[in-house]
């Protein structure tokens, strides 16, 4: 808990005030799940600290990041930078924070879209993510946020649904890996994977 405490005054210094005040309440919200999941709790609660530890690059920097440190970066991340928060997130957190548990770096990388077939600690950040308390402009979350502590996977799920259709009304892009991810949890709902 004493590495908490030290990251938690780094990141304040790279992060805006609400954006700090989210990471709080995603480090909870990976502590609740990972004690109603039985995982690792001071492994879920640095994943949800270090989330959105790139949040707060400049997108011109993330490319550049990018382009120096050779991430790859998809025709719709270069076009919508924001998206790379998540991949260059876990570059920072290994280089800049020096965390070496793969299984943080990956949830942290896979945060914003998802992919198919997460593991637990995955889920568990999606998820924290979504319905940490402060948020409060996302549809259903009472029933979402009742779902989490039920099933993790209809809990993705749902969140994937509601945020495919949330960015179709307002014309975002979408990140194939977003759609992807959708189908795999809607099949695997349905039983047929
Ligand atoms: O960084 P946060 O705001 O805490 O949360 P996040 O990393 O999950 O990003 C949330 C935003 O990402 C939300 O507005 C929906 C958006 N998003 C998720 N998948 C896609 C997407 N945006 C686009 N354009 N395309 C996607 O596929
Ligand atoms: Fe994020
Ligand atoms: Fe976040």
């Amino acid at each position: 808990m004493k590495e908490l405490e030290k990251y938690q005054k780094k990141l304040q210094r790279y992060l805006d005030k609400g954006r700090y005040q989210h990471t709080l309440g995603v480090m909870y919200t990976c502590a609740s799940l990972a004690m109603a999941y039985h995982y690792n709790v001071e492994k879920a609660m640095l994943a949800g600290l270090l989330h959105d530890c790139a949040k707060n690059i400049p997108n011109d920097k993330k490319l550049e990041l990018c382009k120096k440190h050779h991430i790859e970066v998809t025709q719709i991340e270069r076009e919508n930078p924001f998206l790379l928060h998540a991949k260059v997130g876990a570059w920072v957190a290994k280089k800049k924070y020096h965390i070496k548990d793969e299984e943080i770096l990956h949830a942290i990388q896979v945060h914003t879209t998802g992919e198919p077939a997460m593991n637990t600690l995955d889920m568990i950040l999606f998820i924290a993510d979504y319905i940490e308390p402060h948020r409060d402009k996302a549809s259903n979350l009472p029933e979402i946020r009742e779902m989490a502590f039920q099933d993790l996977e209809q809990t993705v799920e749902k969140i994937l649904y509601d945020t495919l259709h949330y960015l179709n009304q307002k014309s975002g892009r979408i990140d194939p890996t977003t759609e992807i991810t959708y189908e795999y949890y809607k099949t695997k709902k349905e039983g047929i994977v």
